[in-house]
This record gives C-alpha cells, structure tokens and sequence, in this order.
C-alpha cells in the first residue's frame, strides 16, 4: 500500500520533537552504529586520530542530522509522490561518497537498526509499532535511491 498521510504525521512530529536535542541525538545514532557494527569505525573520518567518539565535531553532527532530515523528506515524498526523489546532485555525492568509503549493502540494515533504536529511546511513549513502520519505510525507500546510485557509478 501506499504512504499514508497519518505515516507522514508520524515521522513529522516525531522529528521535531527529536530535533530539539540535536546534539544528544546525533552521538547517540553514531554510538549506536559503532555498537552495532565495530569494524565500521575505519569508514568515518570523524574518528581518525581517535579511539573515543568526538563529542563536539561539526561534521559528525551535521552528517548524523542529515540522515535523519533526508528520511523525514523521503516520508513527505512518498505521501506526496508515491516515490523517494532526490536531486542528481545530492544523489550523485551521496553515491560516490559512501562508495568510496566501502558501504556495503548489508551497513544499510545496521544504520536503519541504530536510526530505529536512537528514535525510540528519544521519543519515550511516543514510540509506536506504527512510527517504527513509517520511519522504516521512508528509510527503505531512501536507502534503495542511494544504493541504486552506487551500483550505477560502480
Ligand atoms: C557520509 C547520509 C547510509 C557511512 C554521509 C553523508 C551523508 C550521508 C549526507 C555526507 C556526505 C558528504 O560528505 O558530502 C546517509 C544516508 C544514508 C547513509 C541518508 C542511508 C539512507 C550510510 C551507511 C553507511 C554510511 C549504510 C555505512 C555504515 C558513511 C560514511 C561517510 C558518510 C563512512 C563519510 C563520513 C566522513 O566524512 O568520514 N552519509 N548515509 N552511510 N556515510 Fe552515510
Ligand atoms: C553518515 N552516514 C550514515 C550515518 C551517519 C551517522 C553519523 C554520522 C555520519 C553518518
């Protein structure tokens, strides 16, 4: 079935609720990652000269966020257009930068699983089975575009 407007809802009220603690939620979505999957430590540059996560680093912080915004616009595109549509531009970075640093389709279930955990932990009772499905859904979409761009360029 289609995205519906009450998904949308879902994911839209949830962000801006999270998206008041931005610099809490952003370490906890890459400490999640890391926990999840260790050997993703050598990908980011965020943790080059270091064993500890950076606490205050702009990039990882503006990453960490844009994630989250970009499954957000994904959730409102599908309701508005049925499909997941992203500029060429953004596509093609967002296609040779995560193909460049060795992301495999199988990192994608790990960063959906520690987007999942970081929204339900920061949300507390408004968590539901229903938002983990909207958040998953636009997150499926998303992943599938950049996927598909990186197949392309490889
Ligand atoms: C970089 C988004 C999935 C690892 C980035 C950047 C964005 C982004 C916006 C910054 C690009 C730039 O520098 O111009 C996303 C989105 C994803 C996704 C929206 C899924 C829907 C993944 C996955 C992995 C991953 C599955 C693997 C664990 C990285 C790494 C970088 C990166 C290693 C480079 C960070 C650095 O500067 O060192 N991602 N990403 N991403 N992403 Fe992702
Ligand atoms: C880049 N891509 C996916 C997830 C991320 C989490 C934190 C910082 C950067 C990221």
């Amino acid at each position: 079935g289609g995205f519906t407007e009450e998904q949308e809802a879902l994911v839209k009220t949830s962000w801006e609720s999270m998206k008041q603690n931005v610099p809490e939620l952003s370490l906890r979505f890459f400490s999640t990652i890391l926990e999840i999957a260790p050997a993703a430590k050598g990908m980011f540059s965020f943790l080059k000269d270091s064993d500890e996560i950076p606490h205050n680093n702009p990039r990882l912080k503006a990453h960490a966020i844009k994630v989250f915004k970009m499954t957000c616009e994904a959730a409102i595109q599908l309701r508005e257009k049925g499909e997941v549509v992203i500029s060429e531009n953004t596509l093609k970075n967002l296609g040779s930068v995560h193909l460049k640093k060795g992301v495999i389709d199988p990192h994608f279930e790990v960063v959906k699983e520690a987007l999942l955990r970081t929204i339900k932990e920061a949300v507390g009772e408004q968590w539901s089975e229903e938002m983990e499905k909207a958040w998953s859904e636009a997150y499926d979409q998303l992943a599938a575009a950049i996927k598909a761009e990186m197949k392309e360029e490889s």
